[in-house]
């Protein structure tokens, strides 16, 4: 087992039963004209982490561990997308709507790909899903339970959104959930902040967070 210096405690794993679970990492969140800014929201801030997430990915590959992104898009049709989700935020240009990035969301358009530093690798595993949540009405739970993983490190955006819920979702499943935290970002630097000290309350209520340098010291000393 490896133990990463985590909040509240340390987080242990097995490589051979972990993922990196890499949230939608997409054009449509970190680019300009994507549904994140058309949202209203600056975009910038979002690709400090691209860095970091890179890092992580590198050493989950080669230590071994799953490689996992997920990928928030819905079907051409929009029939996987509650209309309730298309109408929130009344957007003028919203999911399913042409924007600057193609079709809002939709899944074969520009903005619903991963930015390009973030391109998946063969090996990797793509999830597609039409929630904030990775686990609703996708088939994560069993990918994940087929390869016998039972742990997760979880990076992404945003933090409070799509990176929590998952983390939630997770947890509620069994999962030991580490949120590495410098390696997710959110539009609302303090939404980021608490959903950190979330996540570490309460003995650790719904998982760990640690930053990207800690699980790379413990995965580097354990081939040390
Ligand atoms: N709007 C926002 O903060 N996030 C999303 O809509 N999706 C994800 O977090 N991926």
């Amino acid at each position: 087992m490896i133990s990463v210096n985590a909040r509240p405690y340390p987080f242990s794993f097995d490589p051979a039963h972990t993922a990196v679970l890499m949230i939608d990492m997409q054009r449509d969140f970190l680019e300009p004209g994507g549904f994140g800014a058309l949202l209203g929201n600056d975009v910038r801030p979002l690709a400090r982490i691209v860095p970091a997430c890179q890092t992580l990915l590198a050493l989950a590959r080669h230590h071994g561990l799953a490689v996992i992104h997920t990928q928030e898009a819905h079907d051409p049709l929009l029939a996987d997308c509650p209309p309730a989700k298309k109408a929130r935020g009344r957007l003028a240009c919203g999911i399913g709507d042409a924007g600057p990035l193609g079709r809002v969301l939709v899944a074969g358009e520009p903005g619903a790909d991963f930015i390009p530093a973030l391109q998946p690798e063969p090996g990797d595993i793509v999830v597609r899903k039409p929630g904030k949540g990775a686990f609703h009405a996708t088939a994560l739970d069993n990918i994940l339970r087929h390869r016998g993983i039972r742990h997760l490190l979880v990076g992404g955006v945003t933090t409070e959104v799509c990176v929590q819920s998952t983390l939630r979702e997770a947890n509620d499943r069994g999962y030991d959930c580490l949120l590495v935290h410098d390696c997710a970002a959110s539009y609302f630097p303090h939404f980021h902040e608490a959903v950190v000290e979330m996540v570490v309350a309460q003995g650790g209520i719904v998982g760990w967070a640690a930053p990207l340098s800690a699980v790379q010291a413990a995965l580097e000393e354990s081939h040390a």
